[in-house]
């Protein structure tokens, strides 16, 4: 066994033994509360997305939708030109393309998703536009383009010059590594229960920045980067995505909610499920997953420490530091 091998089944087995269990007994005690665990609710990967669940709280709590709600908290990062990882503002490929991927989930089970998609701001509109007004869940490249410009979408240019910079940085070495919470994996997951209990999800992100052309990741892959199901509940995910789709994480999250989990420990299976499959890639690459159920509970879990997410729940918008399996 190498020593980067066993370093991480070391960490990982020590982990288990040590900090997650007992951060189960405690978040369980926290999250299980019934008087606390009320709807409606959002959840959305990454702390700094206050303002996406603040927006889907503004639909939520006037009675509205968990769809609408979702897709208005996924907007919120992909017209900010500040967030490098969802819509403008987003680091590009190796050739300085923004080119972004979506997908979004309803209550009845339906889904509709955007691949590979250039110069349209809102690609979590134009999958609700795929999932609503074609008979097909996925439209990826040029297609999804001229069915976006179809709907009215406006071409926009969304390499900012600040990305811009950054791309030219990157090409004096030309060295793609991902690297935990430094690349500022802010890719959005967001769901929500709304006051009748209907579950909806959403996911949107530029994905790996600088990744080779054409390279799509988990988040617009239903049952990767995101998954629904109405009777049970929802999950999604942020990091690097290759590992999440060799696992279809947010579908194994659901499962393992539908077979009696709480939410905190489905993600923590699934976390588990990805380091033990792929030890040595999770030694470098961090992924986090949100999860919410049918009764309200919550729970986050990540493979490294520095994951947070953030939930609207009773009125009051939180951030919380994700629990992890490995430490520092
Ligand atoms: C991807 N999962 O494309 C996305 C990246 C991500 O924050 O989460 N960035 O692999």
């Amino acid at each position: 066994m190498n020593s980067r091998r066993s370093f991480i089944e070391k960490t990982f087995w020590g982990g288990l033994a040590a900090g997650t269990l007992d951060f189960w007994e405690k978040t369980a005690a926290v999250f299980d509360n019934p008087e606390k665990n009320t709807f409606p609710l959002a959840i959305a990967t990454w702390g700094p997305n206050v303002k996406a669940t603040a927006a889907a709280w503004e639909v939520l709590s006037k009675g509205g939708r968990a769809l609408d709600a979702v897709e208005a908290g996924a907007r919120i990062p992909e017209a900010d030109p500040k967030d490098t990882s969802v819509g403008y503002g987003g680091y590009p490929d190796r050739e300085g393309n923004v080119t972004l991927d979506a997908c979004i989930m309803d209550e009845f089970g339906m889904a509709g998703s955007v691949s590979f998609i250039q110069n349209i701001m809102h690609p979590i509109s134009v999958a609700r536009r795929v999932m609503e007004k074609t008979p097909h869940v996925m439209l990826a490249g040029e297609g999804a383009y001229h069915f976006a410009i179809s709907e009215g979408f406006p071409h926009e240019n969304l390499l900012t010059p600040e990305a811009k910079k950054a791309w030219e940085q990157w090409l004096v070495r030309s060295e793609y590594k991902p690297i935990i919470n430094v690349e500022r994996h802010d890719t959005i997951g967001i769901l929500a229960i709304d006051q009748l209990d209907r579950i909806a999800g959403a996911c949107t992100t530029s994905g790996a920045a600088f990744k080779m052309q054409g390279r799509v990741g988990d988040s617009p892959i239903i049952g990767a980067g995101m998954f629904v199901d109405n009777e049970v509940g929802g999950a999604a995910s942020t990091g690097l995505g290759e590992i999440v789709l060799r696992t279809l994480g947010s579908f194994l999250v659901v499962e393992e909610m539908r077979r009696g989990a709480h939410p905190q420990k489905a993600a923590e299976t699934a976390v588990k499920r990805i380091v033990r499959k792929y030890p040595k890639q999770c030694e470098v690459a961090q992924v986090g997953f949100i999860a919410i159920d049918k009764k309200g509970r919550h729970g986050g879990f990540a493979i490294h420490p520095g994951f947070n997410y953030v939930v609207y729940q009773r009125g009051e918008n939180k951030v919380f530091e994700s629990a992890s399996l490995l430490s520092k």
